[in-house]
């Protein structure tokens, strides 16, 4: 999965790209290892406790493994991730996400990075949008000393980036727009929704997104009969209901922190919203990542580790981000990305192994590997994911928690260890 950050300049793209890609495990051990700048690796906690959880009280209770010590610096974590971590069962999952500059007027007609930048966005299969909920910069991104009316821009601004893809799915509408037409007249309304599929397929337009968004369109204009008598402002509002579909837009209302009441209520989008402190998580981040504090991203609070080895300075400024972090009940940073990846997106951790007693892949390690897929994908798809081998190969799986075999179009779940049977 790849999340797109967006917005105009200076609202803090970059320093929640930072924040959110910066985490103690080693990244350059990531198996993808040229990616390209502006794209990095978040890890993102699992939205329910690591199966080594299970394994370990069933050991336990087997006698075969001592209870936790209270020193165990994983506590109590048993599995052995390939990427990412787990420590107390909370299980690290990778997702990718990209620093997508060049939000300028008229990017839909080519200026500043123009294309470049919206099939940056298109690759994207989700998109958030980050806006300055402290109105500290006008409409370009230029630095100010307040806007008048914070509400009035945060609507200026994300109306700003839905009118430019609006401008942009109108003119790839127009570009073929005569021979869709004439499809109409040969086929009825069938001949549009294909002509729609087909031409925006490249964005990720699927059948439901076209026929959702020509739902919205007849409830606005009524019975599609003549498209190749519409005025181009009825085509640019069939622009406006593909994008709806094809875009949803999440917003991190951003420098929260700064933020005068809670403007973002004002925002409209087809998204979710949610305040977020960016350059906090950056510093509490790294605060972290050199010793001085025990920080988990998501958390409301952290611990000092030797308040001894701090000057005043140092102290006064954790305290006062310890008392804006309780609150406002944690930065929102990794909080945004969790609930666009595993709500949003219904994405779910799936866990494939070699052996479905022990929860081992085939060199004896547990657990090495959680796969973040579509919420009931079938076991088939799956194994795809794991190697094209095993897809190739299927012959069934097998649920490791109930032990019962399954056929190529099980379902999984959240939180499934499914071993794979395939032909070698
Ligand atoms: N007050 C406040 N400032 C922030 C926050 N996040 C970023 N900034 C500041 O906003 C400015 C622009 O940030 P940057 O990440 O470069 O923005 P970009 O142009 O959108 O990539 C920098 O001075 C950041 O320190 C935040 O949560 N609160
Ligand atoms: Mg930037």
């Amino acid at each position: 999965m790849r999340i797109g950050l967006v917005g105009k300049p200076n609202v803090g793209k970059s320093t929640y790209f930072s924040a959110a890609t910066l985490a103690k495990v080693d990244i350059a051990n990531y198996p993808f290892c040229t990616i390209e700048a502006n794209v990095g690796v978040a890890f993102l906690a699992a939205p329910q406790t690591c199966p080594c959880k299970d394994l370990r009280e069933r050991l336990e209770s087997d006698g075969r493994l001592e209870p936790v010590s209270q020193d165990d610096p994983r506590q109590g974590s048993i599995c052995e991730p390939r990427t990412g971590t787990c420590v107390a069962h909370i299980r690290l999952v990778p997702t990718f996400l990209v620093d997508v500059a060049g939000l300028v007027p008229g990017a839909s007609e080519g200026r500043g990075r123009g294309n470049a930048f919206l099939s940056d966005l298109a690759n994207c299969d989700a998109l958030i949008q980050v806006v300055d909920a402290a109105g500290l910069t006008d409409i370009e991104g230029n630095p100010i000393a307040a806007v008048d009316d914070v509400e009035a821009s945060l609507k200026e601004e994300t109306a700003f980036l839905t009118a430019e893809l609006d401008s942009w799915i109108h003119s790839i509408l127009d570009d073929g727009w005569s021979r869709g037409s004439r499809r109409v007249q040969a086929e009825g309304e069938k001949g549009l929704t294909t002509f729609l599929h087909e031409r925006f397929t490249g964005l990720g337009a699927n059948l439901s997104h076209v026929l959702q968004a020509l739902d919205g369109f007849r409830n606005q204009w009524g019975d599609i009969d003549t498209p190749w008598m519409w005025p181009e402002e009825r085509v640019h509002s069939l622009a406006f209901y593909l994008r709806q579909q094809l875009f949803p837009i999440h917003i991190a209302a951003n420098k929260a922190d700064s933020a005068k009441g809670t403007p973002w209520d004002a925002i409209q989008a087809n998204g979710m919203i949610q305040p977020t402190m960016a350059d906090m998580e950056l510093a509490l981040r790294r605060a972290d990542s050199s010793g001085m504090i025990s920080y988990s991203p998501g958390s409301d609070t952290f611990e000092i580790v030797d308040e001894s080895k701090l000057n005043p300075a140092q102290i006064n400024a954790l305290s006062s981000m310890k008392e804006k972090l309780a609150q406002s009940g944690g930065t929102g940073v990794a909080e945004l990305l969790s609930r666009v990846l595993f709500d949003a997106l219904d994405h779910v951790v799936v866990y494939p192994v070699a052996d479905e007693t022990a929860w081992k892949d085939g060199e004896g390690r547990i657990l090495p590997d959680a796969f973040v897929v579509p919420n009931g994908i079938e076991a088939k798809a799956l194994a795809y994911k794991v190697h094209s081998d095993l897809g190739d190969g299927f012959i069934k799986a097998v649920d490791g928690r109930t032990r019962r075999i399954v056929g190529s179009e099980h379902e999984c779940g959240d939180n499934d260890v499914i071993k794979i049977h395939a032909k070698s």
